[in-house]
């Protein structure tokens, strides 16, 4: 218990400290004018109104017209229809990225733990399925956490990471060319949503394409089989894919994943507001949203939204909104699959399962599949 109430208390530092860093800003500044020739007292009448702009513009602040405007449209967006949503994507902002690493360490998200203990387990098992020699192509490979797992156990050909954010994808890559010194590696920036051309050295190589940690799961149906579509048609014929995808459980374990005793995913949710606030000049009051995590059993999906614990209005880029006490902003979809809906997903999109594999209370799958030409009948 002391443990859980230390990393709180951290946790509560750590947001106090960023708060203090931007007043101790403003205090700066106001010390610029009280320590230089003008008077502390200054008769607002005789003061340029540029001028007082000028003192108040806070330039550690980006540019709301600067920032990305992809973010900018699918926040207005999100904003304006009902419900409320905003893509999941958008959580992963350099601080967002660093919550989602402190998430997959707690001890309730049991997602990432379960995953990599069942790849160990079976190394051997995964390795005489896929063969030796493949090109492993893996899809938002972000830290590249459970690479080396895989790439340790199928004797690979070359190592092929995609991912959006650049700067994952150097540190990563330096750190397995360190493990893996005569590994070809060939990087790609590049958005995995989309058929991508893979390097023409791995031309004729087999491939096998990884897709851990559930990712699929901020799909919903139609959109997760776009995507694997996508993937059999980067990959190819013949090619293989080795997908993590968690299992339906019960709620009593469901629920604490999505909202940890440390208060880590709250952290995690609310932080799309400060990013919002941050890159996009809102005024959210972040302090009046909480966040909250349901299982939808209809949908079979972990929701996390975001709900207001009062009448709140804001304005984002200059837009205002208003949101009622007890509504939400929608901010994320984690569907759940049983075994069979998982392998059906998988051929739905032509992708045969040929070996499954989980650990001893089921908690989570661990697929392969096979791209193959599907026969339209028997
Ligand atoms: C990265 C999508 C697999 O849904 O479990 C973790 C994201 N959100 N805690 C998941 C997440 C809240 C995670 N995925």
């Amino acid at each position: 218990m002391a443990a859980v109430g230390d990393a709180r208390a951290r946790r509560a530092a750590v947001r106090e400290g960023a708060a203090t860093k931007r007043d101790a800003n403003a205090v700066t500044r106001a010390d610029i004018i009280r320590h230089g020739e003008t008077p502390a007292r200054v008769d607002p009448a005789v003061v340029d109104p540029a001028l007082v702009g000028s003192t108040l513009a806070d330039p550690a602040l980006p540019d709301p017209a600067l920032a990305d405007p992809a973010f900018r449209a699918d926040v207005l967006a999100g904003l304006s229809g009902r419900p409320r949503a905003i893509p999941a994507r958008w959580f992963y902002d350099r601080r967002g990225s660093e919550l989602f690493e402190d998430i997959t360490r707690l001890p309730e998200y049991y997602l990432t733990r379960t995953e990599r203990s069942i790849l160990s387990a079976h190394a051997a098992d995964i390795a005489s399925l896929t063969g030796p020699g493949r090109a492993v192509v893996e899809f938002g490979s972000g830290s590249s956490a459970k690479t080396p797992l895989v790439l340790a156990a199928v004797a690979p050909s070359a190592y092929v990471p995609i991912d959006i954010s650049g700067e994952f994808l150097r540190d990563s890559v330096a750190e397995l060319e360190r493990q893996f010194p005569i590994l070809p590696i060939h990087p790609i920036e590049g958005d995995f949503m989309h058929r991508l051309v893979l390097p023409a050295a791995l031309a004729n190589r087999p491939r096998l394409g990884f897709f851990p940690g559930s990712t699929i799961g901020n799909m919903n149906a139609p959109a997760a089989v776009d995507l694997l579509r996508a993937m059999w048609e980067t990959l190819g014929e013949g090619s293989k894919l080795l997908i993590g995808i968690d299992r339906i459980k019960p709620v009593s374990v469901l629920i604490p994943a999505y909202d940890d005793a440390q208060g880590v995913t709250a952290e995690f949710n609310l932080n799309l507001l400060h990013r919002i606030n941050r890159e996009l000049g809102g005024t959210i009051p972040v302090s009046a949203f909480r966040h909250v995590a349901r299982w939808n059993d209809t949908e079979a999906r972990i929701e996390m939204h975001l709900e207001a614990t009062r009448d709140v209005s804001f304005s984002v880029d200059g837009r205002p909104f208003a949101i009622s006490k007890g509504k939400t902003i929608h901010t994320e979809n984690s569907y759940k699959y049983g075994p069979r809906d998982a392998r059906l997903l998988l051929r739905s999109a032509g992708w045969t399962p040929i070996g499954e594999w989980t650990d001893r209370e089921g908690l989570f799958g661990l697929i392969l599949a096979e791209a193959r030409a599907v026969p339209a009948a028997p």
